[in-house]
Formats: C-alpha cells, sequence, structure tokens
C-alpha cells in the first residue's frame, strides 16, 4: 500500500478494468455455475443493511427479527413452520454447522468419540471438509443406477459410531433427489440423526410440486430429517453470500453453542462470529416480493428451458447421463471427451463445467438463461459435433 492515496476517480478507472476481466451472469455465457444475476429488489434490501451484523443481534434488532421471519417462512416452504436456524454464508457453513450439530448431539445423548457419517458419492465437496474439520470419519455409499443413493449400501455402512446421514436433494453434478423418505425411515428408527442437502433444490423443488411437479418427498414433512440446508444464494435469486441452516429441534443449536461473554446474546452457535445482517434482509425482501407465485415462474421456467436444451443436445448428436430431475443437464460424447468439448465450447465463449462421476458436461440451467442463450449454445454445439 502506497503512503497517500490515489483520488476516486483513479480507483474506480482501476476497478472497471477489472471487472472487465471477469464474466456476468446476464450475457447467457455462464452455463456451469449454480449463482445467478442477484435480484434487483435483494441487492437493494442488501444495500440497506451493510453495516448490520448478525453476529451482535442485541445491536441489530430489526435485522434479528428479519432472520426469525426468513427461518419461519423457509421452515414452512420446507414443511415445518416452528423450525430454527441461522441465515449464514452458503451451503459449505451449512452443511458443516447440520454435521457439528449431528456430531455434538451424538457425543451427549451417546457418548460417540469416535463419529461417523454416511453420505451419497455424488454428496457436495463441503462434506470433506466437515468431516475433517470435525474429526470425523467419511464413509461414502454408493449410486443407483440413476445416480441416488443406494439404500443398500447405505445399510451396510451403518454401524454403532454413525453420527449422521446425509440425503442431497438436488445434487451438484446431475440434480438428483436422494430417496430421503427411506432414509427417514431408517434413520427415525434407528435415532440417527439425518440430514438434507437442499442447497440448491429448497428453493426449487417445493414450488415445481406446486405446479404439478411430483418430487420425491424430502423436507421436515418426513419425521427423521433433522436439518436442512436451503441456499437463497441459488436458485432464491439472493446475493452471494446467503446461505441457510434449518434445524427441527432448538437442541441442535443448542448442542453446538459457545458462550460468548462480552456480546449482546449469550451464546453463539454459528460457525462465524461477525456475520453479514444484508443477506437476510435480501432474503427477506425477495421472499416477500416474489411470493410463491414468483418463484414459481422462476423454477418452472428454468424446468422448462431445461427442457428445450436436453431435446436440443440429444438432436445434435450427443448422449445425456440421465433424464435431467431438475434443471441440470449432463451430456456425453461417443467421439469426444468432456474436456475436449468444453474447450471447443470455451473457444466460442461459453463457461461449462465438468461433472466427476461421471465425467461429462454439466450445464446448470440458472434464470439468467434465457431462450435465445440455449438457442445460440445448440448451434453452436451442433457446429462442434460437424466441424
Ligand atoms: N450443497 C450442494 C448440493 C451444492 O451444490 C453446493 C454448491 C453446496 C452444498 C455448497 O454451497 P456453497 O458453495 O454455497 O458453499 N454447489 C456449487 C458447486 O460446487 C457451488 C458453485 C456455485 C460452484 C457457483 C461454482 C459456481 O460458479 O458446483
Amino acid at each position: 500500500m502506497e503512503d497517500k492515496g490515489i483520488s476516486k476517480k483513479e480507483v474506480f478507472d482501476d476497478l472497471k478494468e477489472f471487472k472487465k476481466q471477469d464474466m456476468n451472469y446476464r450475457s447467457g455465457r455462464i452455463l456451469g455455475s449454480m449463482c445467478t444475476c442477484p435480484h434487483p429488489v435483494g441487492v437493494e434490501a442488501y444495500t440497506m443493511f451493510l453495516e448490520s451484523n448478525l453476529g451482535d443481534p442485541g445491536l441489530f434488532k430489526g435485522t434479528k427479527a428479519m432472520e426469525d421471519d426468513v427461518i419461519t417462512m423457509l421452515g414452512e416452504l420446507l414443511g415445518k413452520r416452528d423450525v430454527c436456524g441461522h441465515i449464514i454464508t452458503g451451503g459449505t457453513e451449512a452443511n458443516i454447522m447440520a454435521m457439528r450439530a449431528a456430531r455434538n448431539s451424538a457425543r451427549i445423548l451417546k457418548g460417540i468419540r469416535d463419529p461417523e457419517i454416511i453420505v451419497p458419492k455424488s454428496a457436495h465437496f463441503s462434506f470433506k471438509k466437515a468431516a475433517d474439520m470435525l474429526c470425523l470419519k467419511l464413509r461414502e455409499a454408493d449410486l443407483d443406477e440413476n445416480y441416488c443413493m443406494d439404500m443398500d449400501s447405505v445399510k451396510e455402512l451403518l454401524t454403532d459410531k454413525t453420527v449422521a446421514v446425509v440425503g442431497v436433494a438436488g445434487t451438484t453434478e446431475l440434480g438428483k433427489v436422494d430417496p430421503i423418505e427411506e432414509l427417514s425411515k431408517i434413520c427415525y428408527k434407528k435415532n440417527i440423526y439425518l440430514h438434507v442437502d437442499a442447497a440448491f433444490a429448497g428453493f426449487s423443488i417445493p414450488f415445481l410440486n406446486e405446479m404439478g411437479y411430483n418430487f420425491p418427498k424430502f423436507d421436515f414433512n418426513l419425521p427423521g430429517v433433522c436439518s436442512i440446508t436451503i441456499d437463497p444464494h441459488k436458485m432464491g435469486l439472493a446475493p452471494i453470500p446467503t446461505g441457510g441452516i434449518l434445524f427441527r429441534e432448538k437442541r441442535y443449536l443448542k448442542a453446538m453453542s459457545v458462550e460468548t461473554p462480552y456480546l449482546t446474546e449469550d451464546r453463539q452457535s454459528t460457525i462465524v462470529g461477525t456475520r453479514t445482517g444484508a443477506s437476510t434482509a435480501a432474503t427477506w425482501a425477495l421472499m416477500k416480493y416474489m411470493g410463491r407465485e414468483g418463484y414459481r415462474k422462476v423454477a418452472g421456467k428454468c424446468m422448462e428451458l431445461t427442457g428445450t436444451l436436453a431435446q436440443g443436445i440429444r438432436e445434435s448428436g450427443f448422449k445425456l447421463v440421465t433424464e435431467p430431475q431438475l434443471n441440470i443437464v449432463a451430456f456425453q460424447s461417443g467421439n469426444m471427451s468432456p474436456d475436449e468439448i468444453a474447450d471447443l465450447l470455451k473457444e466460442k465463449g461459453w463457461a461449462v463445467s465438468i461433472a466427476s462421476y461421471p465425467r461429462a458436461i454439466r450445464i446448470i440451467v440458472m434464470p439468467h438463461l434465457k431462450e435465445e442463450h440455449i438457442k445460440t449454445f445448440l448451434m453452436d454445439l451442433k457446429d462442434i459435433n460437424h466441424g
């Protein structure tokens, strides 16, 4: 850092140069991201609460009231109004909190000292971080032919050290929904903590079901479900970073709370201390502004475009890995590797991602993608196959 500052104009001229190097969602060129253009109403609410710190909620009573409201609204969306939880940074923090709650609860109630967790092979890598940080043995269950968690494999992995089982509603790579009803039955009977990672689809499945889709049950209506991750910064259109973690019972938050001697709250359960209230304000504003109707439109449009994209991909001579269940399409080619396809698409200005299991091009049809983007993409894809 220099001794003397430069002018504001110079600063912003430099910032513009940096910004030019970034891609943006509005261009429609980002095809492999689970984030999207933040909705302007969320952005306005976010900027209004920039100084609000939920790490010291007694100073920001209004923001705290909004957080309580948002948690209730999210709980209602996911089958239980009287849940507790927090608005945090994203799916990673939510999953780490859930695993911490499960581990601590099992230590308190069952005296388990060498804890294990069972996650599907398709689980997000945040569970690897959680396992490492919390000293949990990570056991990965196989997937069935539809890339969902295989129940026989889960049953084989269960031991008396299992402190949590995780099911995913909307897997990161293929958008699949695990058999959470079956997981719930087993976990409820055995008194094992069940966490549902709905980071991606928590903001779409409930709305799609209202429109006549028929997704398998995954939420608090199932008695075994102890916590759910749901990310407003994915399909909820909130600015980054905005995650949500919901717990069925307060005791799970208590099991990981620590004393906060000089703050306006006595105990804190979140991982992060100083914690933005802006995310909470944005989520509150968006849920009020959009209503269920608004989110139905968003989720429905994404599914409609997913259908168009999947059909076009097939017609261009590529093979879908699996029939899309949500707004994620993964495909392969008979004569090119996914890396080769991704490189050719990159030359044409498209940023796709590559799924690891199985290796395939992966496209997430997020709300920033419009019909014209999909059409242009499909033309380029045809070119690649015939070029
Ligand atoms: N759980 C699931 C099911 C997820 O898909 C993700 C992220 C997480 C948890 C973790 O969420 P955070 O990244 O909010 O902590 N899934 C995306 C992924 O890893 C995240 C992402 C988003 C990646 C935008 C790239 C990107 O451009 O693919």
